[in-house]
């Protein structure tokens, strides 16, 4: 059965929307951990609630912006993200920040995560009253990013919330709807030392994607290794034209044995500071909500047609070879707008 993106349910007792928002106030992990499941959820009778406590948080949300900085992790599987964010995050906690994280839970996907081990539970990070993580599944996702991650990203800057540094872990792919650019301020890209081969085991358009890059498991005797692919990476992100003028900084350290972390964290706030400075983070977040929208509704109208037998009957048509899809799409949406005229 399609679900229904216009169906308005009475609504269920367990959303109550004025109560979640309040919690929410009150910074109640509980309102919280319940909210994003709301936002997050599939299931049509959700949809009404769950845009109510949007429209109801963004009326109560004074701007987040210059307060709070959406940084995304990226790089590939076993880069050590998730070690990095745990490092990352304990450092910006102990300076006074509130940290909260959207992290990709590797078990419910091919991305390995148990046999490079397992962290997504960061358990230190998560065990500070200061942070807050939520693991999200990537399944049927492109590299991690869903289409709430912007919408659950809102709800950690709920002022009574209060996290103003967060950090989204994904597996850089491609660039689409679904890249980490349509959610965060700023990338992070994590690669790896290694001669030459690391370098174009990334994408071109995820290293165009990097504001910053962090060449990480510089320790023990992969230190030398680590500086040559620094200057290797130097070498790749100097051929690539970036209008807003901005200078990647690439640095190495080890996520494990925390060094270099400040540097990192001093490099990173620079970024931050630049992102308000020049509006770019303005810009982005601009865009990205056009984006959301734009994408909730080639969802909407999506589902308002997948079960529609003239939809499934051009289908079988196509199939068999008796229609061609460019005459089965002007006839199939000549009758889709007189029924919906
Ligand atoms: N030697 C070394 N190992 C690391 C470092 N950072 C992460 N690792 C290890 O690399 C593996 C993958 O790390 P993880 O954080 O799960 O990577 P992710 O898939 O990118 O999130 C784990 O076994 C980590 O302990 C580092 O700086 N140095
Ligand atoms: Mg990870």
């Amino acid at each position: 059965m399609a679900i229904n993106p216009i169906y308005t349910a009475s609504r269920r007792p367990e959303w109550d929307i004025e109560a979640m928002a309040q919690g929410l106030i009150a910074g109640d992990r509980g309102a919280l951990s319940r909210s994003i499941t709301l936002v997050e959820s599939q299931r049509s009778a959700d949809l009404s609630p769950a845009a109510a406590l949007l429209e109801r948080v963004a009326q109560l949300q004074k701007s987040a912006l210059g307060r709070c900085f959406r940084l995304g992790i990226t790089g590939n599987p076993g880069a050590g993200k998730s070690t990095l964010i745990e490092a990352l995050g304990q450092q910006w906690v102990a300076q006074g920040h509130r940290v909260a994280v959207l992290a990709i839970d590797p078990s419910s996907t091919a991305s390995h995560g148990s046999i490079l081990g397992d962290k997504t539970r960061m358990e230190s990070l998560a065990r500070l009253p200061e942070a807050y993580i939520r693991p999200s599944p990537s399944s049927g996702t492109l590299g991690g990013i869903h289409a709430h991650s912007h919408e659950v990203l809102s709800l950690f800057e709920f002022e009574a919330a209060g996290f103003d540094r967060i950090m989204i872990e994904t597996v850089g792919i491609g660039q689409n709807e679904t890249s980490v650019q349509t959610v965060v301020d700023f990338t992070l890209l994590i690669a790896l030392p290694g001669a030459g081969d690391e370098v174009q085991g990334l994408k071109r358009g995820v290293m165009e994607a990097a504001d910053q890059i962090w060449v990480n498991k510089s320790d023990g005797d992969r230190i030398t290794a680590a500086q040559q692919t620094k200057s290797q990476l130097a070498q790749v992100i100097g051929l690539f034209h970036r209008e807003d003028g901005w200078t990647v900084p690439i640095q190495s350290g080890s996520a494990i044995e925390a060094t270099s972390i400040a540097l990192l964290l001093e490099a990173l706030e620079k970024g931050f500071q630049w992102g308000i400075a020049t509006g770019r983070t303005e810009t982005r977040r601009k865009d990205q909500q056009t984006a959301i929208f734009q994408q909730q509704v080639q969802r909407g109208l999506w589902q308002l047609i997948e079960d529609d037998p003239k939809l499934l009957s051009h289908q079988k048509e196509i199939q068999e070879g008796r229609i061609t899809p460019r005459k089965a799409r002007l006839e199939f949406l000549r009758d889709f707008m007189a029924k919906y005229r």
